[in-house]
C-alpha cells in the first residue's frame, strides 16, 4: 500500500511540470499593444511590451488614431492601450466601460493636465496671461496666413472640442490642427527661436516642460456641466465655456477577451502604474536625446529594473 501511494507521488511529482507548462503555454497568445501618436504613449506602450515578453509573451504593437482605438479594443483586435488621458478621452472611455465594451484596467498615479499653452516669453506680448481673458485683446498677435485676421490656435488630432470652446468664450481664434505631436513641437521650436507668439496644445507629464519655459492658459474651471448643459457658466447659449481638467487621471485601457483571461498578463497590466516623474523621463528619451522608442523603452527599463519585479504577479515571475 505504502509503495503505491509513493509511485502514485512520484508520478504526480513528474508530471506537474508538464501540467503547469501547459497552462501557461495555453495563456501564451500574442498581445497587441496598441500604440497612438505621441511620445510618451509609444514609449510606455514598448515598456509594457517588453514586460510582457519577459513573462514569455509574444508581443505585437498596433499604431491607431485615439479615435479608431475604441472599435479595435471593443472587438478585440488590440488588447491594450496603456495611456488614456482624461481631458481628451473620458467621454469615450467611461462610455465604452459603462457599456462592457472595454474593461478599465486601472489608473497610474500620475496626474495629468491637457491644455492650451505658451512658452513664458508670450506674457510680455499678451499682458494677462494666464488668464483666458487676455487673449480677447491680442488675438491678433497669434495671426497667421491660415487664419489671419484671428489668430491661430494649434493643436493635435486628438478630438479636442476647441472650436466649441472659443465659439462659447466668443474669442477671435481658429484652431489648425496638426498630424501629430512632432509636428506641434516644430512649430513651438521654430516660434520660440525668434520668439513669435504662438499658443499651442500641449499636455504634462511630458517632455516639454523640461526645455520649454511656459504655461498653460487658465479657462474657468472645468466641471461635466460645462460640457453638456449650455445654461451653465459665462455663456448660457453654449456649452464648453470653460477649460479641461486640471489634476485629471490617466488610465489604462484593455479589451474583454484580454481581461477574461486574467492572465498573468492582464494581472500584470493592472500593476503597471506609471508616475509624472516616469512618463516625463520616457518621453524625454526620444524627444530631448533622440533615441528610436524601442532603444528609450530598453533605457527606460534599465534604470527602472525594479518594475520587472513591482509589475509581474509574483506567480508569474
Ligand atoms: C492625449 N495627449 C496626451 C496627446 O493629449
Amino acid at each position: 500500500m505504502e509503495f503505491i501511494k509513493r509511485v502514485i507521488a512520484l508520478v504526480f511529482l513528474l508530471l506537474l511540470p508538464a501540467l503547469v507548462n501547459a497552462n501557461q503555454n495555453h495563456e501564451k497568445k500574442t498581445i497587441n499593444i496598441i500604440t497612438n501618436n505621441w511620445t510618451s504613449q509609444i514609449v510606455l506602450s514598448q515598456v509594457t511590451g517588453e514586460i510582457f515578453k519577459h513573462m514569455g509573451y509574444p508581443v505585437k504593437y498596433l499604431p491607431s488614431s485615439t479615435s479608431d482605438q475604441w472599435g479595435a479594443l471593443s472587438h478585440g483586435l488590440g488588447d491594450v492601450q496603456v495611456e488614456v488621458w482624461e481631458g481628451t478621452m473620458a467621454g469615450m472611455f467611461n462610455r465604452m466601460v459603462k457599456e462592457g465594451q472595454i474593461v478599465n484596467a486601472g489608473p497610474h498615479s500620475a496626474t495629468t493636465r491637457e491644455e492650451w499653452w505658451y512658452p513664458d516669453y508670450v506674457e510680455e506680448i499678451c499682458p494677462g496671461l494666464p488668464d483666458w481673458r487676455a487673449l480677447k485683446e491680442c488675438s491678433s498677435q497669434f495671426q497667421t496666413e491660415f487664419s489671419a485676421p484671428f489668430g491661430t490656435y494649434f493643436s493635435g488630432p486628438w478630438e479636442k472640442p476647441d472650436a466649441a470652446r472659443i465659439r462659447a468664450l466668443v474669442l477671435d481664434f481658429k484652431v489648425k490642427i496638426l498630424k501629430d505631436g512632432d509636428e506641434l513641437w516644430r512649430v513651438l521650436e521654430a516660434a520660440d527661436k525668434i520668439k513669435k507668439p504662438v499658443i499651442l496644445f500641449n499636455w504634462t507629464p511630458n517632455w516639454v516642460e523640461s526645455v520649454y519655459a511656459g504655461k498653460f492658459v487658465e479657462f474657468p474651471d472645468y466641471e461635466p456641466d460645462c460640457e453638456t448643459n449650455p445654461s451653465w457658466g459665462l455663456n448660457e447659449a453654449f456649452t464648453h465655456d470653460c477649460g479641461n481638467p486640471k489634476g485629471g487621471w490617466l488610465k489604462k485601457a484593455a479589451s474583454n477577451q484580454f481581461a477574461d483571461s486574467n492572465s498573468c498578463a492582464f494581472r500584470s497590466l493592472r500593476l503597471i502604474n506609471f508616475t509624472n516623474r516616469q512618463i516625463a523621463t520616457a518621453a524625454a528619451l526620444v524627444d530631448v536625446d533622440e533615441m528610436s522608442y524601442q532603444e528609450a523603452a530598453e533605457a527606460w527599463i534599465k534604470a527602472n529594473p525594479q518594475v520587472l519585479k513591482d509589475w509581474v504577479p509574483k506567480d508569474c515571475r
